[in-house]
């Protein structure tokens, strides 16, 4: 044993693991690993080892020791804990997330970098000794199915046994694989710290916080923060390193659900949609009597000229506010039945968690991430404290819900039939739309994506263009990232069909035009065209449902009438808001964008002809019924 950790690797590893850990890691046989931890030992100086296995025990270790730890608390129902990230330290941050970049690189203006010495520099002085007192805790995961052509291998060293038990919920572990590649394994490594804790097990160095990466060697370092978002290397910071890998091999590494939508005849449908954060992915991804194979990111390959798409996640790190019984029938129906669920950022009344728009009337007091918690209690500049954090969140796995698709771990993937772009536009687009092909689809719904920031991120309430609702996690120039795509759909016997829905579509008086319970009918709907089913309308931004189908399926999905009226306020097409759009999205790759495909400006071209035309028709509003049938 250990005969394979060789020289000063050896030394470090041998002093800081006792007998058994050190046994489980010399038993990969890879010195880069080896190289690696000893690197992080020696530098983030960690009391204590614990390297974790497949094995039920070391998983049971981790979830004691989460709670042992106080960085979690037991809740009442059976499998239940709660976490509480810092008042400050509840979503993704933006300004502290760079790259590291080397002398004479530039990824452009659109990025956050760094020069990569100054960067390394600043985060290991920030790294050093961070650990003192914690334990550092070593994970092998596998992106993807484990040993299929999709997965990416990964090493996750953290002080925290939450983010090690987040992680556990979420991916798929990869000892035994990362043993038989032995040598052979190349992999993404990321490094956590939590940094000094106060004694709430709360990261006291917040202003210190610092998420960096390192593409050059395929690191990622994060310092003095809990969130998921910025600790949890495998989430957010494994896909900004995909995508690079993706944009290389030629394959996609997309914010991403995939999904079952199950048609006529016991025919089921794979489509994957792009969703910018708290836009309402997941919850498409759980519309109730479909199946769910991923709720947040997918990767996509060419496999024999076909789209095939796998999970790299086996979890869901998902949004509490808003689900409730009536809204989220299956998330809340999960979230209140025994069965290991990590709860972050709720308020909690005698072991219950409560989270804003549940559904229910909250207790008027109780412990939040705040502290203790009343009704009326404010801050230091007297804004009132919420009884919960907007983004509070859930952590569960998909396997144990009934509704998780049979093919999740299918290693080939599955073919996927449509991509649907989901934008938070409150003027212009209509509902639902089928782009006329790929490369239209991608750009007018996709690269042209529009949305308003949300409080999944520091930055809430800002509109921006969200390029394929990936832009936060972009790591090569949007240029490249969309002549990939373009090529992609090339690559294919025949690309998926591109759909555009925007649920957020306002009436004149700023009303909502859809309720969430009509995902359900649009998703029928697309299952349906993707068959060739029913036909459709041929408007200038796509092509549109006919009334009589919608009103078909309405009736069939959800037992109720669908009026004309409903049908044109959510299908009228907008003639002015559509082109400010096309306008301001022309501006932004003008202006951020200098590699931008040509191909962005002759799609967005082509639409902006095509609404000057039926503006000269039919004026500035052009109804549904005025449209023609496509071919
Ligand atoms: C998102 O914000 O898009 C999430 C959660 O899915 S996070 O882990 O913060 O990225
Ligand atoms: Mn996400």
């Amino acid at each position: 044993m250990g005969g394979s950790v060789s020289g000063r690797a050896h030394q470090i590893l041998r002093n800081a693991l006792d007998e058994a850990n050190f046994r489980k890691l010399a038993a990969i046989e890879n010195p880069f690993l080896h190289q690696f931890v000893a690197e992080v030992i020696e530098l983030c100086q960690p009391s204590r080892v614990f390297v974790c296995t497949d094995s039920e025990e070391d998983k049971r270790f981790i979830r004691e020791q989460a709670v042992a730890t106080g960085e979690e608390r037991p809740l009442a129902i059976e499998g239940h804990t709660v976490h509480f990230d810092g008042p400050k330290d509840q979503s993704r941050d933006r300004e502290a997330t760079k790259y590291l970049v080397p002398k004479g690189e530039s990824l452009g203006s659109a990025f956050n970098q760094i020069d990569r010495d100054e960067g390394l520099a600043e985060i290991r002085e920030l790294l050093r000794g961070s650990m003192r007192g914690h334990t550092l805790i070593v994970l092998f995961f596998s992106l993807g199915p484990v040993g299929s052509p999709f997965s990416i291998l990964c090493v996750q060293c953290t002080d925290s046994f939450y983010v090690a038990h987040n992680e556990i919920l979420l991916y798929r572990t990869a000892y035994e694989q990362f043993r038989r590649e032995g040598k052979g394994a190349e992999f993404f490594r990321f490094v956590h710290s939590s940094g000094r804790l106060d004694e709430n097990m709360v990261s006291v160095d917040w202003r210190k916080r610092r998420i960096y990466i390192d593409y050059i060697t395929n690191t990622v370092y994060s310092v003095n923060t809990q969130y998921a978002g910025n600790s949890m290397g495998l989430k957010k910071l494994a896909l900004r390193l995909a995508i690079r890998k993706a944009a290389r091999e030629g394959w996609l590494a997309e914010h991403m659900f995939i999904m079952g939508v199950h048609g006529p005849g016991g025919r089921k449908t794979y489509f994957a949609g792009a969703f910018p954060s708290g836009c309402g992915k997941t919850s498409t991804a759980m519309t109730p009597g479909e199946t769910i194979l991923a709720d947040d990111i997918a990767y996509i390959r060419n496999i024999n000229g076909e789209a095939r798409a796998v999970n790299p996640e086996i979890g869901i790190f998902g949004i509490l506010k808003g689900i409730s019984p009536d809204r989220e029938p299956l998330i809340y129906r999960i979230l209140t039945s025994p069965g290991e669920v990590i709860f972050s950022n709720v308020l909690v009344k005698d072991g219950r968690p409560y989270w804003l728009d549940m559904g229910r009337e909250l207790p008027k007091e109780g412990v939040n991430p705040w502290g203790r918690w009343w009704e009326g209690k404010t801050d230091e500049e007297g804004n009132p404290i919420p009884p919960a954090h907007k983004n509070a969140r859930y952590t569960v796995s998909l396997h144990p819900l009934p509704n998780c698709d049979p093919e999740l771990d299918n290693p080939m993937g599955v073919p996927l039939s449509g991509i649907i772009y989901g934008c938070r536009d409150a003027r212009a687009y209509v509902i639902v739309q089928q782009g006329f092909d790929w490369l239209h689809g991608i750009i007018a719904y996709g690269a042209a994506l529009e949305t308003v920031t949300m409080f999944t991120v520091l930055d809430e309430g800002k509109e921006e263009i969200n390029v394929m609702a990936v832009q936060d996690f972009l790591s090569i120039s949007v240029g490249e990232y969309l002549r990939n795509y373009i090529e992609f759909g090339k690559g294919l016997r025949e690309p998926p069909a591109v759909f555009g829905v925007n649920y957020f579509l306002l009436d004149e008086n700023g009303e909502q035009v859809a309720n969430i319970h009509e995902r359900a009918v649009w998703l029928k709907w697309m299952e349906r065209r993707v068959h060739g089913d029913v036909g459709a309308l041929l408007g200038p931004t796509g092509l549109l449902p006919k009334f009589d189908d919608l009103r078909a399926i309405y009736r069939e999905v959800l037992g109720e009438e669908y009026p004309r009226e409903r049908y044109e306020r959510q299908f009228t097409i907008r003639v002015p808001e559509n082109l400010a759009k096309i306008e301001r999205v022309e501006r932004f790759y003008q202006r951020h964008v200098p590699d931008a495909p040509e191909e962005v400006f002759q799609v967005l071209g082509a639409q902006r002809e095509r609404l000057l035309e039926a503006q000269r028709r039919f004026g500035d509003r052009l109804s549904p019924f005025q449209l023609e049938e496509a071919a």
